[in-house]
C-alpha cells in the first residue's frame, strides 16, 4: 500500500525498526475488530495473549521494504553510470511515556481489588503486559492489553494515557506501512470510544484520515481537537490548514455582501406575502434564506443541506435566532428528498442559491429538476392566472441569464499554456502541449475542469475586453421542460465581431440571477461585488492575436450539466481560421506572425497524432514554467555551486570529472492520477532527450510518496549529494509543511560544500489597512445579515492566515514600509526559530487590519527570486488581526512573529519604548 502526502513522524528522526518483524496475527484481529463485549473477549484475549508470535509473512514483509519515496529524479551532471541506490537500514531511538507501572490511585484500586480480585488481577496483568510489550516494540499486542485493561478498568484512563497514546501511535504507524487502513481506523474508533474527548487521539486520527483523503472527516476531527483544547498548537495548526474545506470562504464574502442579503430577504417576502407558505430553503448553509421566509410570515419552512458542517451550523444559527423548532432542518441532499418521508407536503416556494461562478457548477438544474417533479406543488399555468399561489409553486431565483466576452489576459494566459520556448537553458520544444486541466474543449474527465474562477477586477496586470459581452444562455428556472431541455439544446454558434486588438486568452463568463420580476443580481466583473466570474482560458492558439474588424466565432452548449464555451474560429478578411486544431494549421492559413510562435507550430506539425502528446500540468506548474527569471537564477545558482565544487576537486587533486549528484524532492508536477504521473515523467525524459542529456543521468522516483526511507539514500556507496533541492514555498503563499525537517534530513546527506538549494529564506511583511480581508475572514457583525445572529457561529471557523493573495491588486492602505519579519536559514543546524520581535514604524495613519507577507527566497549566496515578483507563480499570505490595532503616523508597532513548525502567526501591539533611531 503506498502511501499518500505528507510522511508522518518527523524525519529528523529515523524510523523504529523491530529485529525480525513477529506480529500477533491474532492479537491484531481483536485490536482491528469492534469489540463491545469485553467480558466475552476476556477469555480469549487471555488464551491468545499466551500463544506464540506468529511470523510475519512475507507479503507483509514485502509491502514494508517497498521503497515508496517520492524524490523526483536525480539529475547526473557528467556522463557516466549512475549507480542504483541502496537502501540502508536505520533504527530510531524512542523514548516511552509513562514506563512505570505503579498505579496511581491506590487507595480506590485496593476496593476494588477487594470488590473482584478475579477481574483486577486480569487488570494489573494486562497492564503489565502491556507495557512489557511496549518495551518489547510489540505495539499491536500491547494496543490489546490496553484496550482489555482499560475498558474493564476506567480508573486506570488517566494514568495510562499517555503510554496508551503512544501504543496507539506506533501501532497506527505499523498498520498505516502494512497498507492495513481499515485495521487502523478501527484501532482509532476503539480508541476514541475509551478517550472520546482526547484532542492527541482527535489530532491524530485527523491526521491519518487527511493523508487518505478524507479531507472533510480530517478537518472535523482537528476542529473537535482544537474544542477540546483551544491552545492545542498542532491541532490549530492542522485545523487552520483545512478549514477551507469545511466551511469555504466565500461564506464569509456571502454573508458580508449586505446588498445581495436585502436583494433575496425582498424577493422572499414578497412571495411569502403573496400567498406562499410553505417554503424549502435548497442548500441552505447558514439559514439565513430560510430565516427570512420564517420572518417574513411563512407557515412552514424546510432546509436542506448536504455539508454536514453547514447543517450543524445551520441548527446552531436557527436556534440562537429563536427560531429552533419553527424551521425544520435536513442534513440532505435536495436530489434524496421525498415527501412525505423527509417533507410532509409539496412546497409553493423553492429558495436557493446553489450556484457557483459559472452558475451550474453546484447542480442547480439537477436540483430544480428534481424538485419540480417531487418536492414543489405545480407551477402556475399562464391560462390559470388566477389559481392561488399557496396552491402553486414557484422558484426564487426565477431565471438567470449569463453573459460572456473574449479577454486578453497575460494573468490566465501564463496559467493555462506554455509561453516559454526554454527553460533554464533547456529547449521546450519536444516536450509536446503542455496544458491546464482547465479545458472544455477534451473530453470529459474527472481531471479535466471546464472553467476556473477568478476576480477579474483583481487580477494582476488586469484585463482587456476584445468583444462586447454578448447573451451566451437564458434560462427560466420556473420553467421545468426547459430544464430538461438544457443538455439536448443544439449547439449555439455566436460570431462576435472583435473591437480591441489583443491575444486572445480567455473567454470570461458571468451572470444575472434574476431572484424575481424586480429583483437581480449580477456577478459581473464590473460590479462592486463579491462575486468572481468563470474563465474558459484558451489553449490552442499559441501567440495568436486577435484584431479588429475580426469575428470570432464561440460556440456555447451545455453538456454534463456544465454549461461549455469554446473559441472555435477567427473569420478575417473572408477567411476562416480554425482555433480547435493543432498549431500549425495556424501558420499555414499565415495569421502565426510570430517567429517563436511559427517554431512551435513547425515542431508540432512533425507530431502526428497531437491528443497523445498533451500533457497536463496544474496551472501552477504552469506558471513556474513560464517564470522565466526563476530559472535564470536558478540556473546561475546552480553554475555557480557546480564550478565551485568542481574548483574545491581540483585544489584537492582529486579528478575534476568527479560526479556530482543533486537530488530534487520538490514537488512540483504533482500529479491527478498515474497515468498523469508517467506522462510528466515521459516529457521529463523527452526533455533530457533532446537537450542532450543523457537519459541514464536521469532517475526518477515516481512511484510512490514520501517516506523517510527514500531521503536516506546516497547517490552512490562512496559519495553524498552536491546539492539538494527542496520545493519550500507552496503556490497559495504559506511555507511548505514540514520544510524545516527536511531541511535538516537534507543538511545530513550533503557532501562537503553540498548545499541545500535554497538556502536561506527572508520574510518580508509590512502593516496594512484592508476591510476587504476582513470581509473574506470573517462575518462582520449583525449589520450585513439582515440583523441575524450568524457571526459568532460562523466566525468560529475563522482562520488568521488568509491564502492565495494577490497583494499587488489587494485593495488596502499601506500603513509601513516593507520590514524583515523572519529569516530562515535552511542550512543552519543550529538554528532556534521560534519567537522573534520585530518593530515597525508606522507611516501613515489607520487601522492596521492585516500583515501581508511573502519571500525572498535566496538559492545560494546572493542569489534570489521573490515570491512577490510580476511573474511569480506563487500567491501571497497574509495575518489577519484579531482586533485591528490604530496607528498614527510615527507610532511603533512591535510585532510577535512566532514560527511554530512551518507555520507563521503575527501578533501586533503598539510599542510604547521610544526607538533608539527614532
Ligand atoms: N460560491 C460563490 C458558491 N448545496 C455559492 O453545501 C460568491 C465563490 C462564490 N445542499 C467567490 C465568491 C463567491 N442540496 O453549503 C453549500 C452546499 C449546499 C446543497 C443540499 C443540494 N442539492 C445542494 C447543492 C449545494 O448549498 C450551499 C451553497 S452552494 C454555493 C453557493 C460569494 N467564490
Amino acid at each position: 500500500m503506498e502511501r499518500r502526502g505528507e510522511g508522518d513522524g518527523d524525519p529528523g528522526m529515523t524510523l523504529a525498526v523491530k529485529g525480525p518483524g513477529f506480529v500477533h496475527e491474532r492479537v491484531h484481529l481483536a485490536a482491528a475488530a469492534k469489540v463491545t463485549d469485553w467480558e466475552t473477549l476476556l477469555t480469549s484475549a487471555c488464551v491468545e495473549l499466551e500463544r506464540k508470535v506468529e511470523p510475519k509473512s512475507k507479503r507483509q514483509e514485502q509491502e514494508q521494504d517497498t521503497c515508496d519515496c517520492d524524490f523526483r529524479f536525480r539529475l547526473e551532471r557528467a556522463r557516466g553510470t549512475v549507480l542504483k541506490p541502496e537502501s540502508r537500514s536505520h533504527t530510531k531511538h524512542c523514548t516511552m511515556p509513562n514506563a512505570s507501572t505503579k498505579p496511581k490511585h491506590g487507595r480506590r484500586i485496593r476496593r476494588r481489588h477487594r470488590e473482584d480480585p478475579a477481574r483486577n488481577e486480569l487488570v494489573s496483568s494486562s497492564l503489565e503486559s502491556a507495557q512489557q510489550c511496549l518495551f518489547n516494540q510489540d505495539y499491536g499486542t500491547a494496543f490489546v492489553h490496553y484496550l482489555l485493561a482499560l475498558n474493564l478498568a476506567p480508573v486506570f484512563k488517566d494514568f495510562a494515557r499517555d503510554s496508551f497514546r503512544f501504543t496507539l501511535f506506533k501501532w497506527a504507524e505499523e498498520l498505516d506501512s502494512l497498507g492495513r487502513i481499515q485495521d487502523l481506523f478501527s484501532c482509532y474508533e476503539q480508541a476514541l470510544e475509551l478517550f472520546p474527548d482526547d484532542e492527541v487521539i482527535l489530532n491524530s486520527m485527523g491526521e491519518h484520515l487527511f493523508r487518505m483523503g478524507f479531507r472533510d472527516e480530517a478537518a472535523g476531527h482537528f476542529h473537535k481537537a482544537l474544542k477540546m483544547r483551544p491552545d492545542y498548537p498542532e491541532a490549530r495548526e492542522n485545523f487552520y490548514r483545512v478549514a477551507n474545506w469545511l466551511v469555504e470562504r466565500w461564506h464569509f464574502l456571502m454573508l458580508n455582501d449586505r446588498g445581495r442579503n436585502q436583494k433575496y430577504q425582498q424577493a422572499i417576502c414578497r412571495a411569502v406575502q403573496s400567498g406562499c407558505s410553505t417554503v424549502l430553503d435548497i442548500g441552505t448553509g447558514t439559514g439565513i434564506l430560510g430565516m427570512c421566509a420564517k420572518k417574513a410570515g411563512a407557515a412552514q419552512v424546510y432546509a436542506c443541506e448536504l455539508s454536514k458542517t453547514m447543517y450543524e451550523l445551520a441548527c446552531e444559527v436557527v436556534s440562537a435566532n429563536g427560531l429552533g423548532g419553527k424551521i425544520d432542518i435536513l442534513h440532505m441532499k435536495s436530489l434524496e428528498m421525498e415527501v412525505p418521508r423527509d417533507i410532509p407536503q409539496r412546497v409553493s416556494l423553492v429558495v436557493t442559491e446553489t450556484v457557483d461562478a459559472g452558475l451550474f457548477g453546484e447542480g442547480i438544474i439537477e436540483s430544480l429538476i428534481h424538485a419540480w417533479h417531487n418536492l414543489l406543488l405545480p407551477r402556475q399555468c399562464d391560462d390559470l392566472g388566477s389559481s392561488e399561489p399557496s396552491a402553486t409553486g414557484r422558484v426564487i431565483p426565477a431565471g438567470a441569464t449569463v453573459f460572456a466576452m473574449a479577454v486578453h489576459c497575460p494573468e490566465i494566459r501564463r496559467h493555462h499554456r506554455l509561453c516559454v520556448s526554454s527553460v533554464g537553458g533547456l529547449s521546450l520544444a519536444a516536450c509536446g502541449d503542455l496544458r491546464s486541466p482547465v479545458s472544455c474543449s477534451s473530453a470529459p474527465d474527472d481531471s479535466m475542469e471546464p472553467y476556473t474562477t477568478e476576480r477579474l477586477s483583481r487580477l494582476p496586470g488586469g484585463y482587456t475586453a476584445l468583444t462586447q459581452p454578448f447573451t451566451a444562455l437564458n434560462i427560466d428556472f420556473n420553467n421545468v421542460q426547459e430544464l430538461e431541455g438544457l443538455s439536448s439544446r443544439p449547439v449555439q454558434k455566436v460570431w462576435l465581431p472583435v473591437n480591441q486588438e489583443g491575444e486572445l486568452d480567455a473567454l470570461a463568463v458571468w451572470f444575472q440571477l434574476h431572484l424575481d420580476q424586480d429583483n437581480s443580481l449580477s456577478t459581473g466583473p464590473e460590479e462592486d461585488t463579491c462575486w468572481e466570474q468563470a474563465v474558459y482560458p484558451v489553449h490552442a492558439t499559441k501567440d495568436f492575436a486577435l484584431q479588429v474588424g475580426d469575428e470570432l466565432l464561440v460556440e456555447v452548449s451545455c453538456r454534463d450539466a456544465y454549461l461549455r464555451l469554446c473559441s472555435v474560429a477567427v473569420l478575417r478578411n473572408g477567411h476562416e481560421i480554425r482555433l480547435d486544431k493543432p498549431a500549425q494549421d495556424l501558420m499555414e492559413s499565415g495569421v502565426n506572425q510570430n517567429p517563436e510562435a511559427q517554431l512551435c507550430s513547425a515542431l508540432a506539425s512533425l507530431q502526428t497524432d497531437h491528443n497523445k502528446d498533451i500533457c497536463v500540468l496544474e496551472s501552477a506548474e504552469l506558471a513556474l514554467l513560464n517564470n522565466e527569471e526563476y530559472h535564470r537564477s536558478f540556473q546561475t545558482a546552480v553554475t555557480k555551486l557546480f564550478s565551485q565544487l568542481n574548483l574545491a576537486n581540483q585544489n584537492q587533486k582529486q579528478d575534476s570529472s568527479e560526479l556530482l549528484y543533486v537530488l530534487d524532492v520538490s514537488e512540483g508536477f504533482s500529479s491527478y492520477s498515474s497515468v498523469e504521473k508517467n506522462k510528466q515523467q515521459e516529457v521529463l525524459k523527452r526533455l533530457a532527450r533532446s537537450n542532450n542529456i543523457p537519459e541514464e543521468s536521469l532517475e526518477f522516483w515516481l512511484n510512490g510518496t514520501e517516506d523517510d526511507q527514500g531521503v536516506l539514500q546516497r547517490p552512490s556507496t562512496e559519495k553524498l549529494w552536491s546539492a539538494i533541492m527542496l520545493d519550500c514555498v507552496e503556490t497559495c503563499g504559506l511555507i511548505r509543511q514540514k520544510l524545516m525537517e527536511k531541511a535538516s534530513l537534507a543538511r545530513c546527506l550533503l557532501e562537503k560544500g553540498g548545499r541545500i538549494f535554497p538556502e536561506r529564506i527572508i520574510v518580508h511583511g509590512l502593516l496594512v489597512e484592508s476591510d476587504m480581508l476582513l470581509l473574506e475572514s470573517a462575518v462582520q457583525g449583525q449589520e450585513p445579515t439582515l440583523g441575524f445572529n450568524i457571526a459568532p457561529f460562523i466566525n468560529q471557523f475563522t482562520v488568521p492566515v488568509h491564502v492565495f493573495l494577490d497583494f499587488s491588486t489587494l485593495q488596502c492602505k499601506h500603513l509601513s514600509e516593507t520590514v524583515e519579519l523572519f529569516v530562515l536559514d535552511l542550512m543552519d543546524t543550529n538554528a532556534n526559530y521560534t519567537t522573534r520581535q520585530v518593530k515597525v514604524k508606522a507611516t501613515s495613519t489607520g487601522r492596521v487590519t492585516a500583515i501581508p507577507f511573502w519571500y525572498d527566497i535566496y538559492l545560494y549566496e546572493d542569489i534570489s527570486v521573490s515570491t512577490l515578483s510580476r511573474h511569480s507563480h506563487w500567491k501571497q499570505a497574509a495575518v489577519v488581526l484579531q482586533e485591528p490595532l490604530e496607528v498614527n503616523a510615527g507610532d511603533w508597532v512591535c510585532l510577535t512573529v512566532n514560527l511554530h513548525k512551518s507555520t507563521i502567526s503575527i501578533s501586533a501591539q503598539p510599542d510604547s519604548q521610544p526607538q533608539p533611531m527614532d
